[in-house]
C-alpha cells in the first residue's frame, strides 16, 4: 500500500506529467488522461497570495515572505478569500488549495511545495450570446465592429485544436454592484433602460454617444462581457489556472464613468481591475492595452490610482486619429499620487510593425513592469493593432502577440488575464488570437519576421515616452533621455529618410481588394509559422538527474540515452579533440552532444546538460549544431570562459557575462563582453536582459540558443533564471542549458523554467549603477549599427 504522502507525491508527478503531453501535442492529446484530469485525479492547484504588500520596494523581508515554506500542512482555509476548502501555511504568505474534485484533504498532506510554482492551465472564456448584439441601421463608423468577430476567432482556436486545450470557464452576468465600481449610477440606468426600446429609440440614444450603437441585447452582452473579464480573474486569482483568454463582445477600453463611447458600454477590464483589487487585496496591477486606439476611458479610471500602471499604445498621427485628445499623448503621465503610472506611446506613423512593437516592449513597458512588480496583469487585448486592419493600418504579424504575451507571462507569477477589446479583420484577428492562447499555452514561441529594425518614427516616440517618466522610475535614473522636439513626421518639416521600408507604406487598406489581400497573404503567412511542437519538452541525462536530485522535483525532465565512449570519442574528435582532458570530461561531452542532437532534431524542445568544463562542452557544442546547417547560434555565457570559440564567421554570437574584463578581448558585434555583478543587496540585472540581451538576441534571430553557466558566476539564480525566462520566446525555444555548478538551487531552477514555469521571484529591485548604466550606454552606442533593436534614441549614433 502506497502511504498518503508517496501517493499525492505520485498525483503530483503524473500533473505535471500530463501537463507536457498535452501541451505538446497538437492533435492527438491522450483522450486517457484528459479524463483522468476530468475525473480529478489531480485535482488541487495552488496559489499565493501576500497581503498587505506595500507598493514601493520594501525590504527584502517583503520578498522573503513570499518564497513558500518547504511544506504546508493542509487544513480547512478559513475562507475569508475563497470560501473553498483550502490551505494556509504558517508565516505571512498564505498558500490555498483549491479542491476542486473533492479529494480528501488527509491525502493531500505534506506536499511539497515546489509544486506552487507549477499552478497550470489556460482558461478560455466564450459564450455565443455575446454574438447577439448587432447594429440594426447603417452606420459606416459603427459597421465593423460584428459579431463574426467572436465566432470567426473561435472557430479559429477549435480549427487549431486549442479550445480542447484550455479550461473552459462560463462567462456570467456582472452585477449591478460590480458595474457600479467604475460606472455611475445614471450610465448604469441609461443602458438598462435600452433593452425595450424599439429601433428608433435605439438609434437616437445611439446618438448621445461618439461612436456607439445599441440593440435590445446590448445591455445584457455588455453585462457578460464584465462577468467573462470577472470570471477569469477569479479563476486566475484562484489559482484553478494560471492564465486565460476572455473573448469578449462589447469591447470596454474606451467607456467611461458616465459614458459609452468607441463600441464600448462598460470597461470590462477597468471593472475587473478594481474587482481584482477589492476582493483580493491587490496592490499593484499592471494593464497593457495593446489595441491600436488609445483607451481613454481606462486611462481617466485609473488616471490619479498609483494601484494600476496604464500602458496603451496607439496610432496618433499627431492627434489626428480618433479619438484625437491631446491626453493621449507620452506627456500625459498621470495625476497627483498617480503620477508616473500611467504610459502613453503614441504612434506618429501608420505601418508600425513586429519591431517597433518589440521595441516598445524592450525599452517602455518591460522595464517599468518588472520595476512596479505587479501581482496580477490584465490586457485589453485589442488586435486591430495587427496587419489588415482597416481601423490601425498596421503592419505587426501575429506572431508578434506571441511574443508580447510571453513576455507578459515573466510578470506576476505568470498571473495573467487576456481580455478582447477591438480587432476588425476578421482573418488577422482570429490568427493572433489563437498566437496569444497558444502562448498562454506555453508552447513553444514561432520566430518574428521581417527586418528586426524599429523605424525611426518608432524611435523618436519611445525617446519621448522614455523621458517623460524619467523622474518616476528608477530604472531610467542614469539613462540619458531628452526630449525630441522636431519629429520626422511632422509635416511642416523636410520628410528624414526612413530605415523601416514597410513604414514608408501609409496607403489606406480600405477597400475588400486589400482586404482579402491581406487574408491570402495570412493564410500563406500562418503555414509558414505554425510548426510542429516537440513531443517532449525538456530533455536531461540520467547522471544530471540523479546528482541533481530531479527525480524527486515535480518538473517532468525526460531523460535521454547516452551515448557510449566510442561514439562520443569519434564525435568530438572532429571537433576539439584536444579539449578533452578526462575521462570524465568526454563523457559529459556525451550528455551535452546527446542532449543536443534530440533538440536539433526536434524531438525536445529543450535541455539541461551537467558539465564539469562548460566552456569546454560550449565550444564542441557550438560547432555541432552548424553542421546541421543552421545559420546562427547564440551562446550566453555566464562566468568564467576558458575557451573562446571564434565567432568570425557570424554563425555564432556570444555574450559573455563576467565580473570584470578578463579576455583581454573588447566587444565586437559576435563576441559582446557585458561585465556585470549582481547587486549583492537586490536585482539590477533585468534592466541589463531587458534593454541589451533581448534587443541584441532579437535583432540576431538565433536557430539555436546554448546558456552556458560557468565557474565564478556574477549571477545569482534568479537573474540566469531571467535569462532562460526571456529568451526562450527566440530560436523556437530551442535552448541548451549546459551547467558547471553543483548548486542544487540553480539546477532546480533553471529545471523549472525550461519546462515552463514563469520565473522565480527577484530580490528586490535596486537600480543599476551609474556605471553599469554607463556600460550599457556605451555598448548600445558602439553596436546599434549591427544591432538595430538597440536604438532607443534618435540622439546618438543614428
Ligand atoms: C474597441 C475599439 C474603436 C472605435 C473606433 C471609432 N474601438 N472610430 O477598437
Ligand atoms: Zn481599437
Amino acid at each position: 500500500m502506497m502511504s498518503a504522502r508517496e501517493n499525492s507525491t505520485r498525483e503530483l508527478r503524473l500533473r505535471t506529467f500530463h501537463l507536457f503531453t498535452t501541451n505538446n501535442s497538437e492533435a492527438k492529446r491522450p483522450r486517457s488522461s484528459s479524463s483522468h484530469l476530468r475525473a480529478g485525479l489531480w485535482a488541487f492547484r495552488w496559489t499565493c497570495h501576500s497581503p498587505a504588500r506595500s507598493r514601493r520596494p520594501a525590504p527584502c523581508c517583503r520578498r522573503a515572505a513570499l518564497r513558500p515554506p518547504s511544506a504546508v500542512r493542509l487544513r480547512r482555509c478559513s475562507g475569508d478569500l475563497c470560501g473553498e476548502r483550502g490551505v494556509r501555511a504558517a508565516g505571512p504568505a498564505v498558500l490555498r488549495c483549491v479542491v476542486l474534485c473533492g479529494v480528501a484533504e488527509r491525502e493531500l498532506s505534506h506536499i511539497p511545495v515546489s509544486a506552487w510554482a507549477m499552478a497550470s492551465g489556460t482558461a478560455l472564456i466564450y459564450d455565443e450570446a455575446m454574438t447577439r448584439h448587432k447594429l440594426l441601421w447603417n452606420d459606416p463608423i459603427c459597421d465593423i465592429e460584428v459579431p463574426e468577430r467572436l465566432s470567426a476567432s473561435y472557430e479559429q482556436l477549435q480549427c487549431y485544436h486549442l479550445v480542447e486545450r484550455c479550461v473552459p470557464v462560463p462567462a456570467r452576468e456582472g452585477s449591478e454592484e460590480e458595474i457600479l465600481l467604475v460606472h455611475s449610477s445614471e450610465h448604469l440606468e441609461a443602458a438598462k433602460s435600452t433593452q425595450t426600446m424599439n429601433e428608433e429609440e435605439l438609434k437616437r440614444i445611439s446618438g448621445n454617444y461618439d461612436s456607439f450603437f445599441f440593440h435590445p441585447n446590448t445591455y445584457h452582452c455588455a453585462r457578460l462581457a464584465v462577468g467573462a473579464a470577472l470570471q477569469l480573474v477569479d479563476s486566475v486569482m484562484s489559482g484553478k489556472v494560471c492564465n486565460g483568454m476572455a473573448l469578449v463582445r462589447p469591447p470596454g477600453h474606451h467607456s467611461q464613468r458616465n459614458a459609452a463611447n468607441g463600441f464600448c458600454l462598460f470597461n470590462n477590464v477597468a471593472i475587473a481591475a478594481e474587482y481584482a483589487k477589492l476582493k483580493y487585496g491587490l496592490q499593484r496591477i499592471l494593464i497593457v492595452d495593446w489595441d491600436v486606439h488609445h483607451g481613454q476611458g481606462t486611462q481617466y479610471i485609473f488616471e490619479e490610482d498609483p494601484s494600476v500602471l496604464y500602458f496603451s499604445w496607439h496610432r496618433y498621427e499627431h492627434q489626428e486619429f480618433w479619438p484625437s485628445l491631446k491626453e493621449s499623448d507620452y506627456d500625459a503621465v498621470g495625476l497627483g499620487k498617480g503620477k508616473g503610472f500611467n504610459i502613453n506611446l503614441p504612434w506618429n506613423k501608420v505601418g508600425m510593425g513586429n519591431s517597433d512593437y518589440l521595441a516598445a516592449f524592450f525599452h517602455v513597458l518591460l522595464p517599468v513592469a518588472f520595476e512596479f512588480d505587479p501581482e496580477l496583469v490584465l490586457v485589453s487585448s485589442g488586435y486591430d493593432s495587427g496587419i489588415g486592419d482597416p481601423e490601425g493600418q498596421m503592419n505587426a504579424t501575429p506572431e508578434v502577440f506571441a511574443h508580447l504575451t510571453h513576455f507578459l507571462m515573466q510578470l506576476a507569477h505568470g498571473k495573467l488575464c487576456v481580455i478582447l477589446e477591438g480587432g476588425y479583420h476578421l482573418k488577422s484577428l482570429s490568427e493572433s488570437v489563437c498566437m496569444t492562447v497558444k502562448t498562454l499555452l506555453r508552447d513553444p514561441l514561432p520566430q518574428v519576421t521581417g527586418e528586426m529594425a524599429p523605424c525611426l518614427s518608432a524611435i523618436e516616440s519611445i525617446q519621448n515616452v522614455r523621458a517623460a517618466h524619467k523622474p518616476y522610475w528608477k530604472w531610467l535614473t542614469y539613462e540619458d533621455t531628452s526630449f525630441l522636439h522636431n519629429l520626422s513626421t511632422r509635416s511642416d518639416l523636410p520628410k528624414t529618410a526612413d530605415t523601416n521600408p514597410c513604414a514608408d507604406d501609409g496607403a489606406k487598406i480600405t477597400d475588400s481588394n486589400e482586404t482579402d489581400k491581406i487574408e491570402r497573404f495570412l493564410e500563406l503567412h500562418m503555414k509558414n509559422v505554425i510548426f510542429p511542437v516537440p513531443p517532449i519538452r525538456t530533455a536531461t541525462t540520467a547522471e544530471l538527474k540523479a546528482s541533481a536530485h530531479l527525480n524527486t522535483f515535480p518538473v517532468h525532465l525526460h531523460v535521454v540515452k547516452e551515448m557510449d565512449k566510442n561514439e562520443i570519442e569519434a564525435l568530438v574528435s572532429d571537433f576539439h579533440a584536444d579539449l578533452v582532458k578526462t575521462n570524465k570530461t568526454l563523457l559529459s561531452l556525451g550528455s551535452t552532444l546527446t542532449i543536443l542532437d534530440k533538440i536539433l532534431k526536434k524531438e525536445v524542445c529543450n535541455g539541461i546538460a551537467e558539465s564539469p568544463a562548460a566552456s569546454a562542452s560550449v565550444a564542441v557544442a557550438l560547432r555541432h549544431p552548424l553542421c546541421f546547417g543552421l545559420q546562427r547560434v547564440l551562446c550566453i555565457f555566464v562566468g568564467d570562459m576558458h575557451i573562446i570559440p571564434n565567432t568570425e564567421d557570424g554563425k555564432i554570437l556570444v555574450i559573455h557575462i563576467c565580473k570584470e574584463e578578463q579576455t583581454g578581448k573588447s566587444s565586437s558585434k559576435h563576441y559582446i563582453v557585458l561585465n556585470w555583478k549582481e547587486d549583492a543587496d537586490g536585482n539590477d540585472f533585468f534592466s541589463a536582459v531587458l534593454g541589451f540581451i533581448l534587443p541584441v538576441a532579437y535583432s540576431y534571430q538565433p536557430n539555436l540558443i546554448v546558456i552556458a553557466v560557468g565557474p565564478n558566476r556574477s549571477l545569482g539564480i534568479s537573474g540566469i533564471s531571467l535569462l532562460f525566462g526571456l529568451l526562450q520566446g527566440l530560436a523556437e525555444s530551442r535552448i541548451l542549458a549546459v551547467i558547471e555548478d553543483t548548486d542544487i538551487n540553480l539546477m532546480q531552477s533553471v529545471a523549472k523554467t525550461l519546462a515552463g514555469a514563469s520565473v522565480p521571484h527577484f530580490g528586490v529591485h535596486v537600480p543599476p549603477t551609474q556605471e553599469k548604466v554607463n556600460q550599457i550606454k556605451m555598448l548600445r552606442n558602439q553596436l546599434q549599427q549591427d544591432w538595430k533593436m538597440l536604438q532607443c534614441s534618435v540622439n546618438d549614433g543614428i
